[in-house]
């Protein structure tokens, strides 16, 4: 099985740009190198062509770059599903969250009942009548659950791409008001960082591998670089502070690998313009994944 590294400079779906250079900052962190030093198999399949002509003018602002992003999740799609066919593992790099909606098209289509483990500080289960931003980055897991705009719940042709039962959401801090009460309705997990503090990751990890991991069909996971706390990852497009710490994530990403469940994963919101630190978001998200591909500190 090899990896394959997909790029999707998206940053339509959010407010700032710059997400857009997130696969080439993770590139540029060695991520080829550190996966074949573990003895793994890379394949770049390179960058997904997002087309970047302005919508029309539409009333609706939200609406905005709708067209752009699901053209580009369609094309997500067909590089993950065809991963998945040749017997690989997609590892995606975005690019904002928007993307998620092409991951887990490509995914889902491929693995019925896909569990899905999402690591984020927010909720991104706006609807765009619940959205106080209008960002659909903000939007890519409840349409993914099926809740929300029929553009973007149908992508693909296809409806839900994951069961809110099998969907667990870890790290979570910063929600919005309807959002909050969405999520409260659903049938989708939430561990918060109380959750987290009062319980220790290694239990909500477990908890969330037994969850989203039911039925053995395996599980794609999706990793907000926002999850960690911003002193650690400062060059995201949301941070928000009281996140994860460095350890915190690697263990939960340890865990997962020891699992033997992953099918596929992204690494999103890597704003490489926002970085304010000496090694870059973009060369700690290439040490998560690492880790979440199996490399072990010891033996
Ligand atoms: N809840 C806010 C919104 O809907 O705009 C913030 C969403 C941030 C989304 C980032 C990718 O996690
Ligand atoms: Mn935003
Ligand atoms: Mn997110
Ligand atoms: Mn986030």
């Amino acid at each position: 099985m090899a990896i394959e590294i997909i790029g999707v400079p998206m940053d339509l779906g959010a407010s700032r740009r710059g997400t857009d250079m997130g696969p080439s900052a993770i590139r540029y962190a060695s991520l080829s190198e550190v996966l074949r030093k573990m003895e793994l198999e890379v394949i770049d399949r390179g960058n997904i062509d997002i087309p970047v002509q302005e919508s029309l003018k539409v009333d609706n602002p939200s609406l905005r770059f709708i067209n752009e992003i699901i053209e580009g999740c369609l094309k997500l799609g067909e590089f993950v599903s065809a991963a998945l066919d040749r017997g690989n593992f997609p590892l995606v790099l975005g690019g904002d969250h928007s993307i998620a909606l092409g991951s887990l098209l490509g995914a889902s289509r491929k693995i019925p009942d896909i569990g899905l483990i999402w690591m984020d500080a927010h909720g991104d289960f706006n609807s765009l009548e619940t959205s106080e931003t209008g960002n659909i980055h903000g939007m890519s897991l409840a349409s993914s659950c099926g809740r929300g705009d029929a553009k973007l719940v149908t992508i693909g042709g296809f409806s839900p791409k994951v069961k809110e039962e099998k969907t667990v959401i870890i790290g979570v801090r910063d929600l919005d008001p309807e959002e909050k009460i969405q999520l409260k309705q659903s049938k989708v997990t939430v561990f918060s960082m109380k959750d987290i503090d009062e319980r220790g990751i290694a239990q909500i990890t477990r908890e969330a591998i037994a969850i989203a991991g039911s039925g053995g069909n395996g599980i794609h996971l999706s990793f907000d670089m926002d999850v960690v706390d911003p002193s650690i990852a400062s060059g995201v497009g949301t941070p928000v502070t009281g996140g994860l710490n460095y350890r915190e994530a690697h263990l939960a990403l340890e865990l997962i690998a020891e699992a033997k469940i992953l099918k596929s994963m992204e690494v999103v919101e890597v704003n490489p313009i926002l970085d304010g630190r000496a090694n870059s978001t973009a060369g700690v998200a290439v040490e998560f994944i690492a880790s979440a591909l199996g490399k072990r500190i010891f033996p």
